[in-house]
C-alpha cells in the first residue's frame, strides 16, 4: 500500500520550494531552441527522487531533467516526473506552473498529484477513487466546444506550422474562445475540473500528462492520442483531451487539420 499522504506531501513541498526560489539569469539554461531549464528544475527533481525512493523504494523514475537513457520504468511502481511544468512561465514570472507527479504500475497509471503553488490548487487522483481539487470531487461536465475553454501549448517549434494554423482557424471558429496557458499538465487538470472544456497539443511528453491522464480520467473526461489510442507512458505523442462531447469534436477538427 502506497503512502499517498506522504507522497502529497513531498508534492506540496516541491511546489514550495518553486515559490521560495530567487532565480539569477546564470541559473537559466538553454537545452534546446526555446527549451529552458533552470537550477531548480534539477533541484527539485533530485529532492522527489530522494524522498520518493523512500517512500516506494523499489520504484522507477521517468523524469524530465533524467538522461534519456536513464528513464527507465519497469513493470513494478514508477513515479514521472516534472518538477517545474512551465519552465518558461516560471522563468518569466508568470505565476502558471506547477509540479506534476504520476505514479504507474505494470505500465499503468494509478496515480496523479498536480499542484500550483501560486494558488495552491492540488489536483489529486487515486485510480478508482474519483479526482480532486483540494477537497472539492470533480467531476467533468459534459459540454460542447461551443460552451466553453478551449485549450492549447504551443509545441516550441511546430513541425507542421501550416497544419497547426489550419487547427486554429477550425477551432477558432468552434470553440467559445481559446487559451494558451504554457504549463501543460494545469491546463490538462483544467479539463478534469471544467475550467477547459478540450485540450490539444501536438507533442508532449510522459512526464508532462501522465499524472493528469489520471485525473481526467477518474473525473470523467477523455484523454488519447489523436488517433484515439491510449497515451504513450514511454515515449512523445499528440495528446487530445475534453469532457466526453468536446473530445470528440476537438478530436475531429484535429484529425482533419493534421490528416497531411
Ligand atoms: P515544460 O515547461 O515542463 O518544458 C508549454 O508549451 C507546455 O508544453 C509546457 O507544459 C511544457 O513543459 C511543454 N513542452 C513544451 N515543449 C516541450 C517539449 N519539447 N517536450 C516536452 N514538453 C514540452
Ligand atoms: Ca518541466
Amino acid at each position: 500500500m502506497i503512502d499517498y499522504a506522504r507522497v502529497e506531501h513531498l508534492v506540496r513541498q516541491a511546489g514550495q520550494m518553486i515559490l521560495d526560489a530567487n532565480l539569477t539569469a546564470e541559473q537559466v539554461h538553454i537545452k534546446k531552441q526555446h527549451d529552458f531549464v533552470t537550477d531548480y528544475d534539477v533541484r527539485i527533481q533530485d529532492y522527489l527522487v530522494e524522498t520518493l525512493s523512500q517512500v516506494i523504494p523499489e520504484a522507477t523514475f521517468f523524469g524530465e531533467e533524467m538522461a534519456e537513457d536513464q528513464r527507465a520504468c519497469g513493470d513494478g511502481f514508477c513515479f514521472y516526473i516534472d518538477p517545474i511544468d512551465g519552465t518558461t512561465n516560471f522563468i518569466h514570472a508568470y505565476q502558471h506552473s506547477c509540479v506534476s507527479l504520476g505514479i504507474s504500475s505494470e505500465k499503468r497509471m494509478i496515480a496523479g498529484f498536480v499542484y500550483n503553488p501560486y494558488t495552491n490548487e492540488m489536483y489529486r487522483a487515486i485510480r478508482g477513487q474519483g479526482a480532486y481539487l483540494n477537497d472539492k470531487r470533480l467531476w467533468t461536465e459534459n459540454r460542447r466546444l461551443e460552451e466553453g475553454i478551449s485549450a492549447f501549448n504551443m509545441p516550441s517549434k511546430p513541425e507542421k506550422m501550416d497544419d497547426f494554423l489550419d487547427f486554429l482557424r477550425r477551432l477558432y471558429g468552434k470553440a467559445e474562445t481559446i487559451r494558451v496557458g504554457g504549463s501543460a499538465a494545469l491546463d490538462l487538470c483544467r479539463v478534469a475540473s471544467g475550467s477547459n472544456v478540450a485540450y490539444v497539443q501536438t507533442q508532449l511528453q510522459p512526464y508532462d500528462y501522465a499524472a493528469a491522464s489520471v485525473i481526467i480520467e477518474e473525473a470523467g473526461g477523455v484523454i488519447s492520442q489523436l488517433d484515439g489510442s491510449p497515451v504513450s507512458l514511454q515515449e512523445p505523442c499528440f495528446v487530445v483531451a475534453g469532457a466526453p462531447v468536446a473530445y470528440v469534436e476537438i478530436r475531429n477538427i484535429a484529425l482533419e487539420a493534421f490528416k497531411s
